[in-house]
């Protein structure tokens, strides 16, 4: 396999290692100042992990054009180097979200293999019922699950079906299911017919749910659906899983919502009631721009991480969100995007666990607007990179992932290993 020795990340490390020591001792001391201990805070951040799309490995593009990189991954196998180089680095990606029919192999146990013989597991399998694979006897273009047609319905049922039976084999034990179904034209289809057909067909693949599995729901504003979407927002998701049941709950797309919306008071909103699955973490300005998560709206992210923390201090019962980023790359290389935003994600974590959290509940309960909101701004603008350069270092990983990961010549050696067949199924996303 195609890999970053750990003996050259252990080398490169050296050269920072006297500086990262001091900068770590020194925010070691000015955080226990205020009662804070950064050996607790490292801690967390090294059992902290957020699993990485396969599909984000590629170039994504735009509907217009799609720009390939050298030496892009053709293949799950080659898909899955790239994972383990993006963990041999950051050291908290130790898991992969793949996409089905993209992912698909003939033998799953040789995939799970070399999976494990480098590290990484799988987390929630993906189905696609938004594009028609070649051969199929059925189209998406008007609908899968909720399509006004039993048969196609039926084909959407058993692909995601399939794709359990997929992610059993690789030891995954939960199913995100996201359709494109929607209108295009006002009147185009019956708003509650629709969302009948989605559940009906959605009970039925409940039904055959392995019983340690969930089963995640994301929803989608727009696109390719541009007037009406059937499962548009949070609303319709959690009322989804209300219905479906208890081992069904919602997924959270950063990308998903209308701009503006308090994406952090519905993760709130979503652990009261027990039906947070997880997330996709990306970053937008515009709609679903899948931009590199916190790139644009750090303050946004460390709030949602405010809420989970907060959860998770609170010991909240029925709380076990699976972190995923679900990015589309455009121009930069998808893996140093990818190291990049885990660590950003990270970051927000490590933030939110700063909050002095009695003394917010205290000026809550006080209505003093001002300390509580200066409460959560005094975490948000401390710099913990030390804390996340430590993390990975004590983990084995690079403390300056990007610059190691230049120097390795990984791409370069990609580039000559996997010369280009001309096309990359998951582009576009
Ligand atoms: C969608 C959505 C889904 C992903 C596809 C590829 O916009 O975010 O999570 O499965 O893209
Ligand atoms: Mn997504
Ligand atoms: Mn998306």
């Amino acid at each position: 396999m195609h890999r970053i020795e750990k003996s050259f990340i252990s080398e490169e490390n050296q050269q920072y290692i006297t500086d990262l020591n001091k900068d770590f001792d020194y925010l070691g001391e000015k955080l226990s100042r205020s009662g804070l201990d950064i050996e607790k805070l490292t801690d967390a951040a090294v059992k902290f992990q957020i699993a990485v799309p396969s599909w984000g490995t590629g170039t994504g593009g735009t509907r217009f054009a799609r720009f390939p990189g050298v030496g892009e991954p053709r293949n799950i196998f080659e898909k899955l180097e790239d994972c383990a180089a993006i963990n041999d680095l950051s050291a908290c990606t130790n898991s992969v979200s793949p996409h089905f029919p993209w992912d698909k192999v003939d033998d799953f146990s040789e995939l799970k293999q070399q999976s494990d013989a480098v590290g990484l597991s799988w987390i929630a399998v993906n189905s696609n019922t938004f594009q028609d694979q070649k051969d199929q006897a059925h189209s998406y273009k008007y609908g899968s699950l909720s399509h006004t047609d039993a048969a196609t319905r039926q084909q959407a049922i058993e692909h995601n079906l399939d794709v359990i039976s997929y992610g059993q084999a690789l030891g995954a034990k939960s199913l995100t299911v996201w359709v494109g179904d929607g209108s295009n034209h006002p009147g185009q289809q019956h708003f509650q017919r629709s969302f009948e057909r989605y559940l009906e067909s959605m009970k039925k693949i409940y039904a055959e749910l392995p019983s340690d599995w969930e089963m995640h729901i994301e929803h989608k504003m727009f696109e390719p659906a541009f007037y009406s979407t059937v499962i548009q927002d949070w609303g319709s998701n959690i009322l989804a899983a209300m219905e479906l049941g208890p081992k069904c709950k919602s997924l959270v797309d950063l990308g998903h919502h209308a701009p503006n919306v308090n994406i952090e008071m519905i993760v709130s909103r979503l652990i009261q009631f027990k039906k947070l699955g997880g997330f996709h973490f990306n970053d937008s300005k515009y709609g679903d721009d899948d931009l590199d998560s916190g790139s644009l709206h750090p303050y946004q992210q460390f709030l949602i991480f405010n809420e989970l923390v907060d959860a998770e201090a609170r010991q909240q019962e029925g709380f076990s969100p699976a972190y995923m980023l679900d990015q589309s790359h455009n121009v930069t290389d998808p893996i140093e995007s990818l190291i990049n935003s885990a660590a950003e994600v990270q970051r927000s974590y490590i933030k939110a666990l700063l909050i002095d959290r009695e003394a917010l509940y205290a000026h809550q309960t006080a209505n003093d607007a001002m300390m509580a909101s200066s409460e959560l701004k005094k975490a948000f603008n401390l710099d913990v990179s030390p804390i996340l350069a430590m993390t990975r270092y004590r983990a084995g990983g690079a403390i300056e992932a990007i610059a190691t990961y230049r120097k390795s010549g990984y791409r370069q050696q990609a580039a000559i290993k996997r010369p280009s067949t001309g096309g990359n199924t998951s582009g576009i996303v």
